[in-house]
């Protein structure tokens, strides 16, 4: 495969689309991320994400595919299995879901009949869509009761868990989260679902780098089937995962495929296999740690500029401010650091009042500039520069000078690791 000269080709064929992902790359370039859940892939995993593996049909598992033609795929196939299986210590992985909704509604079918009731984390609370919204699949096919985090806090309240386990018998719960600043006690969960004879669900996404490293406990020995998606901290290609145990092997694939989905992403799976190489170094090892130590960092600053952070601060990669006392929305706040160059998402708060298209919160998080290589100081200087902007929302002479020192930063940290020479 040569970038160069597949670049060259999408120039000249096709200068619309080249033109468009030039300019993406450049916001990627140059703007501050601190989306919690977005990283950089590095160059490797993007040249396999972009492989001819695309054009090969692969529907069934390595050996035993539906075509012909899947040696190849079969291999890469298998070596993603090897890998995230010795990563994570588990018995058994499937790496073709598409995404983590996917992941999570193939264990849901696998273990539950349409009605059956389940536990999950309130959205408003930092749990996910997929964790039994009303207006996901999962809250539309499943009873749904949820548990939240406690108002004093903010940190799981697992009386209510208990509580509400113990009147409703959930038959499978559901631990992790979506915004979620705190470590996840998976231990306790187990308990809780061991009382009620519920089956356990961890779905790690976005800590997934970090329980890969150590960095966080890993639900893996107490959980029944573990789920994540592989392009937040884990700094993979747009996926999913589903590790379970050896008895559910079978049923958890039936469900993917051909349950809920056709033929797998071979491109995808390349290129998870390469990143799950990337996560067995050393070297990843050391950037979860650093992750975690920007995220303080960060949080640290946020709170010397006399902003609340739900629950008082951060054990992992992300955190989420409270601007109630600022008398701010999200919105308001997301959509003025943008302009400044920082990129952020608006998050609703516990015991939010406002809708979740305005909010009372923003989300912050360390994995991609970290990746990039920022370290302390960086953080620092970038959570003042959000107080600067929080501090004075209409004044222009404020933004102009954050956006200039957005742009000192970005040019002394360049996306270079991303490109191959020609590469748009
Ligand atoms: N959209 C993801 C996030 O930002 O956390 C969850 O799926």
């Amino acid at each position: 495969m040569s970038g160069k000269s597949s670049n060259v080709l999408l120039k000249n064929s096709d200068p619309e689309v080249f033109d468009i992902i030039r300019k993406e790359n450049e916001r990627q370039e140059n703007t501050l991320i601190l989306i919690a859940s977005e990283n950089y892939v590095s160059q490797p995993v993007l040249e396999a994400s972009g492989c001819t593996m695309t054009n090969k049909y692969a529907e069934g598992y390595p050996g035993k595919r539906y075509y012909n033609g899947c040696q190849w795929v079969d291999a890469v196939e298998t070596v993603a299995i090897d890998r995230i299986k010795q990563l994570f210590k588990a018995d058994v992985a499937n790496v073709q879901p598409h995404s983590g909704t996917q992941a999570n509604m193939a264990v849901l079918l696998s273990t539950l009949s349409p009605g059956d009731c389940f536990m999950g984390m309130n959205l408003s609370h930092g749990g996910h869509l997929s964790h039994g919204s009303p207006v996901n699949i999962s809250g539309i096919y499943y009873k749904v009761v949820s548990y939240g985090v406690t108002k004093d806090t903010n940190r799981i309240d697992f009386d209510e868990a208990w509580k509400n386990a113990k009147e409703h018998k959930p038959k499978l719960i559901i631990c992790g989260a979506s915004a979620y600043p705190r470590t996840i006690d998976f231990a306790k969960f187990r308990e809780i679902a061991d009382s009620v004879g519920a089956v356990l669900l961890a779905d790690i996404a976005h800590i997934a780098g970090l329980v890969a490293t150590g960095d966080h406990p890993s639900p893996v020995p107490v959980s029944d089937y573990v789920t994540f998606t592989t392009h937040k901290t884990l700094r993979g290609p747009r996926g999913a995962v589903i590790l379970s145990k050896l008895d559910h092997e079978k049923a958890v694939n039936k469900f993917i495929f051909p349950g809920i989905q056709g033929g797998p992403l071979m491109h995808t799976v390349a290129a998870k296999a390469v990143a799950f190489k990337e996560a067995l170094s050393p070297g990843f090892s050391a950037y979860s740690k650093r992750v975690i130590a920007n995220a303080q960092t960060l949080a640290e600053t946020l709170q010397s500029r006399g902003l609340a952070l739900v629950s008082g601060g951060t054990d992992n990669h992300l955190m989420l401010v409270d601007l109630r006392n600022k008398n701010l929305t999200g919105r308001d706040v997301a959509n003025r650091l943008d302009a400044a160059g920082i990129t952020c998402n608006k998050n609703g708060v516990p015991f939010d009042d406002k809708s979740p298209m305005v909010t009372s919160g923003i989300r912050l998080g360390s994995p991609a500039l970290t990746t990039r290589g920022l370290g302390a100081d960086d953080f620092t200087r970038i959570g003042n520069l959000i107080g600067d902007i929080i501090d004075n929302m209409n004044d222009d002479a404020v933004l102009a000078r954050v956006q200039g020192a957005v742009a000192e930063i970005c040019a002394a940290y360049p996306t270079a690791f991303l490109r191959l020479p020609e590469r748009v």
